[in-house]
């Protein structure tokens, strides 16, 4: 087989967001498109491509299997030696950044658009994952960037046949060199190591029950994602949670028409399901499997922000940190502070990052970091580089197994013990670019100028004041390096906050993130703790809407989605 050079010209806008290239579909179909985007990726590695081996799989959405077969050739045609690619091309995220740790790979890329309806009219996404596992940082992201503006050739082998249908080794010789594609099974490394994080047993007798105890009633839902094959292993196979505990666990390429994105707005008929049957429990993962969301009995909502704080609280209970030890503690920055509080007590370091998952990478690598999450329902710990979906699952499946508890009293002990952080996130999905700019620079000057620190504001009578105010930047703390630039906020003294960010992962005009907090102390007792959420947090709302004067600058009575 011989390697062609094929001439080609830069596209404008290949620049990586949040979290990797997302287009519509259409706009990866353009010729070369992806090709280029594939060969900087390449490039961008040029140093460490000889030889080397790839870990390439994604969520099973439209266009993954084409563009598996064109990383295969253009691999094939820059000198990489090895591919190891999920069967079908499927592997979730989580189990890229698992394979590429354990089987000590360059790092590999991911075909994902996350938690963005798929199918031929809408979302791809291409990702670039480190030999850590995780998605690669901003220097590496924008070096990618540089390098698809000038871009003026990529390199092919396009003869080269290699399905992907069935697991096996497959040897090529292109030029005077040999190339290995390794199609592997796209969940057994993922779930040998779910084996050595958790007790399975253990949880499969809470699943099951005995003759003093009820069986532990699940339903795990994964939207049609990349989880299905993963969600049937663990819970039907290894977890025996029979076949009625698991829903839409088949991958389609368009999620079935739905937006696998799990919260309480896109998994409604998860939430319904539980709340009118006799379930304790119910689960939910997006498209490419890193997010997740956990509800109890009658779907008494976690959330992710609570999730993070519980699951801080209670890690012992789990055997990986029993016994590799807990180090620190990290949110991203729009998200509620509920951690922060169980840091404080538990005397860990606590870290926040800018939105991404990107930036929780050095802090593990450094041992400093143990558990961290996002309000975007995304959870994880450094037992790989990535949010992991059906790792929170068995998390929380693990503390209640422990404790004997349900979810509703974990959560009600929590507050008890710590105070509770309301929070909401109002977005507001592909509105015009332009004006959204212009609101964040209005807000940006007003927050900053002299006289808006110690300000106070009145709100559904209360007086909020300003203790705080700032465009988030962050400097990371091993490397040194800084992210500037990463939402506004405002902080007021009785520990509330307002962020106001732009999206990093549509793929059409612009979206913005409206998300505020406010704290309720354990003293205020057991009313004031269990109020609804989004009453709770109505002044502050008002407030933040007025502040930044959100629906004249994007025209809209009201948000896309509320989580
Ligand atoms: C969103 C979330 C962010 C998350 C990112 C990727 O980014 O807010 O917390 O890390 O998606 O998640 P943005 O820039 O649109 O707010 V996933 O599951 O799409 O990889
Ligand atoms: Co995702």
């Amino acid at each position: 087989l011989n390697v062609v050079t094929v001439n080609t010209n830069p596209y404008e806008g290949q620049k990586p967001g949040t979290s990797g290239l997302r287009k519509k579909v259409k706009v990866f179909l353009q010729k070369n498109y992806t090709e280029n985007f594939i060969q900087s990726i390449l490039d961008a590695n040029k140093e460490s491509l000889e030889g080397c081996t790839l870990v390439v799989g994604g969520d099973g959405r439209y266009l993954v299997k084409e563009v598996v077969d064109k990383i295969i050739k253009i691999c094939a045609g820059n000198g990489v030696a090895k591919l190891l690619i999920g069967q079908n091309g499927l592997l979730s995220t989580p189990a890229v950044s698992c394979i590429i740790r354990k089987y000590k790979t360059l790092g590999g890329i991911v075909l994902t658009a996350s938690h963005n309806p798929g199918g031929i009219d809408n979302d791809f996404g291409i990702k670039f994952n480190c030999s850590n596992g995780g998605p690669a940082p901003d220097a590496t992201t924008n070096h990618i960037y540089q390098l698809t503006t000038s871009i003026q050739h990529y390199k092919i082998v396009p003869d080269l046949v290699c399905p992907v249908d069935n697991i096996g080794v497959q040897t090529f010789k292109v030029g005077d060199r040999e190339f290995v594609v390794e199609v592997i099974d796209s969940v057994s490394d993922y779930v040998d190591y779910m084996k050595e994080i958790f007790d399975f047993p253990k949880i499969r007798s809470l699943l099951q029950g005995s003759e003093t105890r009820k069986p532990f009633k699940v339903l795990i839902d994964s939207m049609s994602g990349v989880t299905g094959p993963y969600v049937r292993r663990i819970f039907v196979s290894e977890l025996c949670a029979g076949e009625g505990s698991v829903r839409r666990v088949v991958p389609l390429q368009d999620f079935g028409g739905a937006h696998p994105d799990p919260n309480l707005t896109y998994a409604a008929d998860l939430v319904n399901e539980v709340k009118n049957g006799d379930y304790d429990f119910g689960a939910a993962f997006d498209g490419d499997g890193d997010r997740n969301m956990i509800i109890g009995r009658d779907a008494f909502f976690v959330t992710p922000s609570d999730s993070l704080a519980v699951l801080a609280a209670q890690l012992h209970r789990i055997p990986y940190f029993a016994r590799v030890g807990v180090r620190g503690f990290a949110r991203s920055m729009p998200t509620a502070a509920a951690v922060d509080r169980v840091a404080r007590k538990l005397g860990k370091e606590m870290f926040e990052v800018p939105t991404g998952w990107k930036y929780f990478g050095n802090l593990m690598d450094a041992g400093r970091l143990s558990l961290c999450g996002e309000e975007s329902f995304g959870t994880g710990s450094d037992h790989i580089r990535e949010k992991d979906g059906v790792w929170a699952a068995l998390a929380w499946l693990s503390v209640l197994a422990d404790s004997g508890a349900s979810v509703e009293d974990t959560l009600l002990g929590h507050w008890r013990e710590y105070g509770r952080n309301y929070f909401a996130r109002y977005d507001y999905e592909e509105c015009a670019a332009e004006p959204c700019a212009d609101m964040m620079r209005a807000l940006e000057e007003k927050i900053t100028a002299p006289g808006f620190l110690g300000s106070s504001f009145s709100s559904g009578g209360r007086t909020f004041v300003v203790s705080a105010a700032d465009n988030f930047s962050y400097m990371d703390p091993i490397d040194r390096s800084v992210a500037a630039g990463q939402g506004l906020r405002v902080v007021f003294a009785d520990g509330a906050r307002l962020v106001l960010r732009l999206s990093g992962t549509g793929s059409a005009g612009a979206t913005v993130r409206l998300y505020a907090e406010a704290y309720e102390p354990a003293e205020a007792g057991a009313e004031a703790l269990r109020r609804d959420a989004r009453q709770a947090l109505r002044p502050l709302l008002d407030l933040a809407l007025d502040l930044t004067q959100l629906q004249k600058y994007t025209g809209r009575e009201r948000p896309t989605v509320i989580t």
